[in-house]
């Protein structure tokens, strides 16, 4: 690729100043055309002796979103960032970067590599390295130490949060107030360059450790290794913040790099780029295209003031869109308005949010007990009691009040929105907003389209839940969705091993070492067991027929033990603790129901067994939704899994984990446990077609379509 041919940085020289100007949307990711240009730039400015001065800036909202992410899976790659920047830092002529919007990552190591930072007071730079499962690659964890103290550099390439500029006096040389002074502020600096200072080069400055410094990395190692269990990646960031103190500059960029290689090579920065890209495709859906118009939501209500209704009514608050709660009974009302202040309270006390936040936000919500009220909303979400009739109700009372173009939605977590649909004469406007609990806290929201529903209904709910900061992932109707239709089998097989003589803590022990937050039997007792014995008592005729389905977890709930809100549910509880203290008497129920069912217990239960049977089998029905077209890609899945079931973000998600093992492997060992353990139950561990016929194949999931 020529200079000519390369559009990514455009290049000018005027009145002595080389302007190299990056213009490649959205976000100048550093991609191979953009650092070709970056140094022809430099190459053609230090060769051309009208030229005194560098100048990299860009012509889009943001200066740089850091290396091309979309490259690490190969190709050619030359120059590699490393070496542009060493030319730049290296450059014989003052070199200025002029930051009109953020800088991440590789961006930021773009501007510290130059000689000159300038930008205006409001805005963030940051190394979100961590958060793809690596580290800065570029010189970040050499230069920006050489710039801030070690407590601030290691904060942000340790967490990879973006810091303010404000509070990165040592980096900026010249912070402009506002974006609109930035301009006139740049052309002052560059006119006051000269001499000795024109150029600084933060390779040039020297650190060592001394005890002061020791002590911040002890402290931060310390605190990283609580708060960042099972990830790899930040602990190497230390590692390589520390060479900055103890190597000199070109050693230091070496083991920077060694430890870059070393991060990039595992499975988890796979993941975590993985996930990076399946977030961004979870907004790209093939049920509407830029034609399809939005409907307008400015006025939203929520029917049901209890905690989910009042966290869903949060996040429109917290967006500055006016929420209308409706109750039946003025006194749930008022407890339902109460709580919402209480949650904003806490968020005051802890300094989130400041009591004029707090009073704004709740000036936006208002109740009513009538449903006439609800004549002029373009949104309403019904949050009522799981049960299909009186979700039908509502809604048929909805399409009777509200007016004509409203959006309908049900925050059903497992019922069939199309039948809820029938209940209306507008069955086009009606759709799923599938909220996670705590729902002013979690980021997921399923929408769920039913049949009949309106291509721009899907397309303003997608585009509503970014401007309520929620991930939305596009499913199909069936029951329990995505999330939580999968999370039955899991649930299920966890029940039967109790049943076979696992213990809940053994099997809650391997799923947390796996890295989930919390393991099957801490998060029913946590739910409420009644929750899951109300559905196996209503979906009779749906689940299986195995007299073993939810044995142990029946008896429970009928001996009143319905999890922590009663003290006892798989564990026991002390009074006011959330703690699971293990329980005897309920392996002793488990082993009664066994005996009673004329199920074998066994003492040699091992820990590969029960991640097999409960994540595979998990794996397994995220391959019947893919298969059936509930979900539309696998990435989807996965995004439901991370934001919404907490499954560990180092492991992309349960269906990037099962391509990174191999599908013939999860294939194989479900199969050796379903042949060892005999047909125990209608379909257990049968593997889906998808899954036999992919992994016959060589497939993957994430290359699967339908
Ligand atoms: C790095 O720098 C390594 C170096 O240390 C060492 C190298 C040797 N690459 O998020 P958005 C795409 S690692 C490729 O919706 P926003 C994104 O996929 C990098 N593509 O916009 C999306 O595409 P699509 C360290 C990228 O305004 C589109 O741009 N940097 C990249 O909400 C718009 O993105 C990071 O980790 C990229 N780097 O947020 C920063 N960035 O439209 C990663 C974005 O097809 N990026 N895309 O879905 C971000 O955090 C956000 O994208 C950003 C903009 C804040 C920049």
């Amino acid at each position: 690729m020529t200079q000519a041919e390369n559009n990514a940085v455009m290049y000018e020289v005027k009145d002595g100043v080389a302007k190299l100007v990056m213009q490649s949307a959205p976000v100048n990711a550093l991609s191979r055309a953009l650092r070709m240009g970056l140094i022809d730039g430099v190459t053609n400015a230090l060769q051309d002796d009208s030229v005194s001065t560098i100048v990299i800036t860009s012509s889009l909202p943001i200066f740089s979103g850091g290396a091309d992410i979309s490259e690490f899976s190969g190709g050619d790659l030359s120059p590699m960032l490393p070496e542009v920047l060493d030319k730049i830092e290296h450059a014989s002529k003052p070199v200025v970067a002029v930051l009109p919007g953020p800088a991440f990552g590789g961006g930021l190591e773009l501007a510290l590599a130059c000689h000159h930072r300038i930008t205006f007071a409001s805005n963030k730079v940051g190394l979100p390295e961590v958060n793809l499962g690596i580290l800065p690659g570029a010189g970040g964890t050499q230069r920006l130490p050489r710039l801030v103290d070690a407590q601030t550099a290691l904060t942000m390439i340790v967490t990879g949060k973006p810091t303010p500029v404000t509070k990165l006096p040592g980096v900026f040389d010249k912070i402009s107030e506002t974006p609109e002074s930035l301009l006139a502020d740049t052309r002052d600096y560059l006119s006051s360059l000269n001499g000795s200072n024109a150029i600084k080069r933060t390779c040039d400055i020297t650190l060592s450790m001394d005890e002061k410094t020791q002590a911040v990395f002890d402290a931060v190692t310390q605190q990283t290794q609580k708060t960042t269990k099972g990830f790899y990646a930040p602990l190497k960031c230390i590692e390589a913040v520390r060479g900055a103190y103890t190597l000199a500059f070109e050693d230091g960029l070496k083991n920077e790099s060694k430890l870059f290689l070393a991060c990039m090579a595992t499975p988890q920065a796979r993941a975590q780029q993985h996930f990076f890209f399946a977030e961004r495709a979870a907004g790209h859906v093939n049920d509407f295209d830029k034609s399809t118009p939005e409907r307008a939501i400015n006025r939203v209500a929520i029917i049901g003031a209890g905690t989910m209704g009042g966290g869903i009514a949060m996040n429109f608050a917290n967006a500055g869109i006016p929420v209308t709660l409706l109750e039946l009974k003025e006194e749930a009302l008022e407890k339902g308005l109460a709580l919402i202040r209480k949650n904003y309270e806490n968020s005051a006390k802890k300094g989130k949010l400041t009591q004029a936040q707090v009073e704004a936000r709740m000036s936006l919500l208002s109740g009513t007990t009538a449903y006439e009220d609800l004549a002029d909303v373009d949104l309403v979400i019904e949050a009522v009691f799981e049960k299909m009739e009186v979700k039908k109700a509502v809604f048929s009372t909805l399409d009777s009040v509200c007016k004509p173009g409203a959006i309908l939605a049900s925050n059903t977590s497992t019922l069939d929105i199309d039948e809820i649909a029938t209940a209306t004469s507008r069955p086009e406007d009606v759709i799923g907003l599938h909220f996670f609990s705590p729902a002013n806290v979690m980021k997921l929201l399923e929408v769920v389209k039913a049949e009949k529903t309106a291509p721009d209904v899907i397309k303003t709910c997608m585009k509503m839940a970014k401007k309520i900061r929620k991930v939305a992932v596009l499913v199909g109707v069936c029951f329990g969705f995505v999330g939580n239709r999968m999370i039955e089998p899991y649930g299920r097989e966890a029940n039967r091993l109790l049943l076979e003589g696992a213990s809940p803590e053994q099997v809650d022990r391997v799923l947390t070492e796996f890295g989930m937050p919390m393991g099957p039997f801490t998060m029913g007792d946590m739910a409420g067991l009644d929750i899951g014995y109300y559905v196996r008592q209503s979906r009779q005729e749906h689940i299986s027929h195995d007299p073993a389905y939810g044995a142990v977890a029946d008896r429970l709930v009928e001996m009143g033990r319905n999890g922590l809100k009663s003290g006892r549910g798989a564990y026991q509880y002390e009074p006011g603790s959330r703690v699971p203290i293990p329980d005897p008497e309920v392996l002793d129920i488990a082993k009664k129901e066994a005996h009673r069912l004329g199920v074998k217990q066994r003492s040699d239960i091992s820990d590969e067994e029960i991640l097999v049977r409960v994540m595979f089998t998990l794996i397994n029905e995220g391959a019947c939704i893919l298969e059936e077209g509930i979900a539309a890609k696998s990435s989807d899945i996965d995004v439901i899994y991370v934001y919404g079931y907490g499954f560990p973000v180092y492991r992309g998600g349960p269906m990037q984990y099962a391509d990174e093992v191999g599908l013939g492997t999860i294939l194989d060992k479900l199969v050796t446990y379903r042949d060892q353990l005999g047909d125990y139950g209608d379909m257990w561990l049968q593997p889906s077609d998808l899954l036999i016929s992919l992994a016959k194949d060589g497939g993957t999931f994430k290359h699967y379509q339908k």
